[in-house]
């Protein structure tokens, strides 16, 4: 018998949203309460993030992106001639293009995406701006060990991750994930990486807490999504959005703290509130250029290069396997 379901409730239903719904109440149940950051994604959530890349506070973005500008030709340099790229979870291409312009040697690209509909779509506008490459999309959750296309598999290959996406995971979670990155890509394989860094309070904060309240929009999304998708009868203006640094963890941590004593109600299951109680809605890890080497070098990869900005806000990794 599922523990999460108690016997007053009716049975999460088993469907994409079923699942939704289970991590929800699982969430929601626990102590703290927290929901997977995953969910932020819906459209409206891409939406906002969209709108987040581009604030004045919010720096990965185009930090990262002047990154690949400046770096494209040393980058490049390290990948071996002929070899296909795998981007593990490709999110808009604008990353992509920046390093495409200084690869021009290479042979395939393979997206990796949980969402086939999206990768549809960027294969097609990505073939059309570049004819000779050969864009082999795979739908797979990359956390997970998956298969890479047959026409790949003799060539040399080398991996993207840019984004910080990293920084979502727990250290332990992101270790494991690069030593999956490891298996799929094999011995002599290069991982391109984006890692944010560790920096003053001031500057974390306000990247995650927006003097125009799109970060905020962007947490307080997901209560409208439990509304709209799993039938939620949340009020989300009685929570309020918090970004805090936790320095021992080296992680921001995004909450949505109640206002007020209450209870709210999702598909037929109730949760107690405590005024000032929160749901710790995502983590995103910041890490020092030797804090992150480390991490990698436990899960089998050897650092080749790192490249940061002038002020030191973000880096890109070049590993060996
Ligand atoms: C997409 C996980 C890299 O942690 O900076 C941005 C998500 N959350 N603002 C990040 C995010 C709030 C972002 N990552």
């Amino acid at each position: 018998i599922d523990p999460r379901l108690s016997e007053t409730s009716p049975a999460a239903p088993i469907t994409e949203n079923g699942l939704f719904l289970a991590d929800v109440w699982d969430g929601l149940a626990a102590n703290p309460k927290a929901l997977p950051a995953k969910y932020f994604y819906d459209a409206a959530g891409s939406e906002l993030f969209e709108q987040i890349t581009v604030l004045p506070e919010y720096y990965p973005t185009r930090t990262e992106l002047r990154i690949l500008d400046e770096r494209g030709p040393a980058i490049a340099a390290l990948l071996p001639e002929g070899a296909a790229l795998v981007e593990f979870g490709s999110g808009s291409t604008a990353k992509l293009r920046r390093l495409l312009r200084h690869l021009p040697g290479l042979a395939a690209y393979v997206p990796v995406d949980v969402s086939g509909e999206f990768l549809a779509e960027q294969a097609e506008t990505l073939r059309g701006d570049f004819p000779d490459l050969a864009v082999e999309p795979v739908v797979a959750d990359f956390t997970r060990p998956f298969g890479l296309p047959e026409g790949v598999k003799d060539k040399a290959l080398a991996g993207f991750f840019p984004g910080s996406t990293i920084g979502n995971f727990e250290p332990g979670e992101a270790g494991r994930l690069l030593d999956v990155f490891g298996r799929i890509l094999g011995p002599g394989a290069v991982l391109v990486l984006g890692v944010d860094l560790v920096k003053d309070r001031e500057v974390l904060e306000a990247a995650y807490d927006d003097a125009a309240g799109v970060t905020a929009a962007f947490n307080l999304n997901l209560l409208h999504r439990i509304n709209r998708e799993l039938d939620g009868e949340i009020d989300p203006a009685r929570f309020t959005h918090r970004a805090v640094f936790n320095a021992e963890a080296s992680r921001i941590e995004m909450h949505l703290v109640s206002r007020r004593a209450q209870t709210i109600r999702v598909a037929g299951r109730s949760f107690a509130f405590a005024e000032g109680e929160s749901i710790h809605t995502e983590n995103s890890y910041k890490y020092t250029l030797d804090g992150f080497r480390a991490l990698a070098a436990r899960a089998g990869w050897t650092a080749a290069e790192a490249w940061t900005d002038r002020d030191g806000l973000f880096s890109v990794h070049a590993l060996r396997r």
